[in-house]
C-alpha cells in the first residue's frame, strides 16, 4: 500500500463536521463525506485484515485431511470455511470505499500488501490447531470486539458477525487443548510444545508496542481502535493465564507474574526483531503462504474470467 496522505490541517466545514460527528460517536457510512487521509487508513488496515483471514485458512486447513475424528473434521472444516467467509465479509466492507477487489487481492499478492504476522508460522502438530483456536481466535475476539464500536460502519458491522463465530472458534481450539492436556504424558508434551511455539507469536498479532504505532494516533484519533496495541495485548494476557492455569499448562515466560497493584499480569520482552523479520517477508512460512496463494489465484482464473463475461454479457443485453 502507498504512504497514507500527509495529515493536513483543514478547517473546511465539511472535515469540522466530520470531526464533530467522530467526537459524538456516530457512524460514519460509505457515502458521508470523510477525509482522504481516514479514507486511506480504513482500506490499508481493512484489506490488511481480510487478506489475513484469507491466509489465515492455509495452517488450519493443512490438518483438515489428518484431524483425529470426524467430529474434529467436521468442526475443522467449518472453521476454516468461516474464516473464508470472514475476508468476504471485510473486502465487501473495503469496496465500500471506493477500492476494487481486484486491487486488493494484487497487492496480496505482489506483496505490496501485509496480512497478520501470526499465520506465517507452521503448524507442526494436531495440538497447534487447538492452540491456533484458543490463542489466536483469542486474541482476535480482544482485538475485533473492539473494532465492533469501529466508527466506520460497514467494518463495524462486519465485526459483530465475525466475533459471534469467533467465540465458536476459541471454544472448539481450547476443548482440543483440554482434551490433549489431560490425555496421555505423550498428548500433554505435545500441547505444551505447541503453547510454547504459540505464545509469543501471538503476543505479536496486537502489533507494535504504543510508542512504534505510526497508524494507531489516526485510528484512536477517529475511533477506528477504541484501545491501544498494547491495551489490548495485555487483555489478552490478563484473560489468558487463568485459562492455561485451568488446563494446567505454562506459558513460556519466566518474567510472567501478577502484579497486584496494577491487578495485571506482567510478561517479558516481545522479541521485536523476530516481528520485523516476519511482517518483512521473511518469517518461517511467508514464501509458502503466498506461493499458496498464488497458485489458488491462478488455478481459479478460469472463474473470474467466466463471472466477467457474465457480467459483460448482461450489462450488453438490452433491458426487458
Ligand atoms: N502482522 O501502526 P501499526 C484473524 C503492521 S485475526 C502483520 O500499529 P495498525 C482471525 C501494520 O499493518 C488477524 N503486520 O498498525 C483468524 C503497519 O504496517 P503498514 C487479523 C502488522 O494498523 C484466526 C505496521 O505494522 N486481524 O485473522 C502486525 O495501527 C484464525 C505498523 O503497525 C486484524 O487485522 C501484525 N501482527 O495496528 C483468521 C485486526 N501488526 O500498513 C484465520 C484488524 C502491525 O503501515 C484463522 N487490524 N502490523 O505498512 C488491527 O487491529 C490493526 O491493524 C493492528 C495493527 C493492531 C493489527
Amino acid at each position: 500500500m502507498s504512504a497514507p496522505p500527509p495529515p493536513i490541517p483543514d478547517d473546511s466545514a465539511p472535515a469540522v463536521a466530520f470531526e464533530a460527528r467522530i467526537d459524538a460517536g456516530e457512524t460514519i457510512e460509505p457515502k458521508d463525506w470523510m477525509p482522504e487521509r481516514y479514507r486511506h487508513q480504513l482500506v490499508r488496515m481493512m484489506s490488511q485484515h481480510a487478506h489475513s483471514e484469507i491466509v489465515g485458512m492455509l495452517p488450519e486447513g493443512n490438518w483438515i485431511t489428518r484431524a483425529p475424528s470426524l467430529r474434529r473434521k467436521l468442526c475443522l472444516l467449518a472453521k476454516v470455511q468461516d474464516e473464508a467467509g470472514h475476508g468476504l465479509y471485510i473486502y465487501c466492507a473495503t469496496e465500500t470505499l471506493g477500492v476494487a477487489r481486484a486491487e486488493l487481492i494484487d497487492q496480496l499478492l505482489s506483496g505490496k500488501a501485509k496480512y497478520s504476522s501470526i499465520f506465517n508460522y507452521p503448524t507442526l502438530t494436531w495440538a497447534d490447531i487447538g492452540c491456533i483456536g484458543w490463542f489466536v481466535d483469542g486474541a482476535a475476539i480482544v482485538n475485533q470486539t473492539v473494532l465492533a464500536k469501529a466508527s466506520y460502519g460497514p467494518y463495524a458491522r462486519a465485526m459483530v458477525r465475525i466475533c459471534k463465530e469467533e467465540n465458536f472458534h476459541k471454544r472448539q481450539g481450547y476443548e482440543i487443548v483440554a482434551t490433549l492436556a489431560s490425555g496421555t504424558p505423550a498428548q500433554r508434551a505435545m500441547v505444551q510444545d505447541a503453547v510454547n511455539r504459540w505464545w509469543w507469536p501471538t503476543l505479536m498479532m496486537f502489533g507494535p508496542s504504543d510508542v512504534n504505532s505510526p497508524n494507531s494516533a489516526d485510528l484512536l484519533r477517529w475511533r477506528v481502535k477504541r484501545f491501544s496495541n498494547d491495551e489490548l495485548r495485555q487483555r489478552f494476557v490478563d484473560l489468558t493465564v487463568a485459562q492455561a492455569q485451568a488446563v494446567k499448562l505454562t506459558l513460556p515466560d519466566p518474567k510472567l507474574r501478577y502484579n497486584t497493584e496494577s491487578k495485571h499480569w506482567e510478561f517479558g520482552e516481545i522479541d521485536w526483531a523476530e516481528f520485523k523479520q516476519v511482517i518483512s517477508g521473511n518469517g518461517p512460512c511467508n514464501r509458502e503462504r503466498l506461493g499458496a496463494r498464488r497458485a489458488a489465484h491462478a488455478e481459479g482464473a478460469w472463474a473470474a474470467a467466466a463471472f466477467a463475461e457474465k457480467q459483460r454479457r448482461r450489462s450488453a443485453a438490452p433491458a426487458a
